[in-house]
């Protein structure tokens, strides 16, 4: 004769599930400050990391809280997502989290009241992953240019149409999906049809650099760091051939 199921046939300890999937998360950082950021954006909690920002921030700069504790957990949520330990949910939390952290970071990080040059930025047509963008917008403002911020989802038409209206020097574009990615030629091609030829610094998980370098003005961002250094560039005087032969392959 079977058994009557016992509770543990029929209810998921959810605090166990959780305790296991601690135990998956990799470390980020040997540095205990950055690590303890790390943790923080891997529970998810977007009041408590600005607590614990707020204290990393007495002893280590925002960039390396950015670039060393929030940008290497993100990528670990990710991981954690691809291998199917963790769902939608955990990864809504940790992104909010992100966010805040990122503009605790910006507040210090300060901004030149001179601004140095324009850039517009967005993220691709029916794509809401703006976590890149934002810290692209973040970097380019620390580093003194006026960020034209479109936010994400946004039409190609509108992204053409703003650079015609503001003329910026460079226009950066974040695609996470295959599906969205291919907005980022179709702009490409009316900004050259329209005449407003600067460079569009394309980045983002979905995108490739063989992509990227198959379509005229494009040129690859593999990291958001990449961002203020190839606008520097352009101030220099170089043109978007130039800066791919410089940056990409
Ligand atoms: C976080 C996340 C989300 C969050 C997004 C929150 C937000 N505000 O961004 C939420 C939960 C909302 C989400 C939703 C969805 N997601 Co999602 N998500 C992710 C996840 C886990 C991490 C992405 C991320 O933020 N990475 C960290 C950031 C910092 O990386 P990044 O943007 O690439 O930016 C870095 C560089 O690329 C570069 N960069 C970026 N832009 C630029 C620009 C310039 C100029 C430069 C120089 C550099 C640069 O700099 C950054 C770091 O230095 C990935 C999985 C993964 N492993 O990546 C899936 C993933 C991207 N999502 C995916 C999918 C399918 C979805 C959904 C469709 C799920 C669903 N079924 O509803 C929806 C999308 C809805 C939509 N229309 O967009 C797929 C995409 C598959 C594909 N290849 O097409 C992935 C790959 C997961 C998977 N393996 O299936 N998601």
């Amino acid at each position: 004769m079977t058994h009557p199921p016992t509770s543990s046939e029929i209810f998921t300890r959810y605090d166990i599930r959780a305790e296991i999937t601690r135990q998956k998360v990799r470390r980020v950082s040997e540095d205990t400050i950055l690590q303890s950021v790390a943790d923080c954006l891997v529970s998810g909690d977007d009041t408590e990391i600005l607590v614990v920002i707020g204290k990393a921030l007495q002893k280590r700069e925002p960039l390396e809280i950015i670039n060393k504790g929030l940008i290497p957990a993100m990528k670990e949520m990710g991981r954690l997502y691809d291998e199917g330990i963790i769902f939608l949910p955990q990864i809504i939390l940790s992104s909010d989290a992100m966010v805040a952290g990122i503009s605790l970071c910006e507040e210090k990080m300060g901004q030149s009241i001179e601004k140095k040059a324009r850039v517009v930025t967005h993220t691709a047509e029916g794509d809401i992953h703006d976590i890149g963008q934002v810290i692209v917008n973040a970097l380019l403002n620390a580093a003194g240019f006026e960020v034209i911020n479109l936010g994400a989802d946004v039409p190609v038409d509108d992204v053409v149409e703003a650079c015609r209206l503001y003329k910026p020097i460079m226009l950066s574009g974040t695609a996470l999906m295959t599906t969205t990615m291919t907005a980022f030629p179709r702009i490409a091609q009316k900004m050259v049809e329209q005449g407003i030829i600067i460079p569009f610094v394309c980045g983002g998980g979905a995108v490739s650099e063989a992509f990227v370098t198959g379509y005229d003005l494009g040129i690859w961002g593999k990291e958001a760091g990449w961002a203020p250094l190839i606008a520097e560039d352009i101030l220099f005087g170089m043109d978007w051939k130039e800066i791919r032969t410089k940056w990409n392959r």
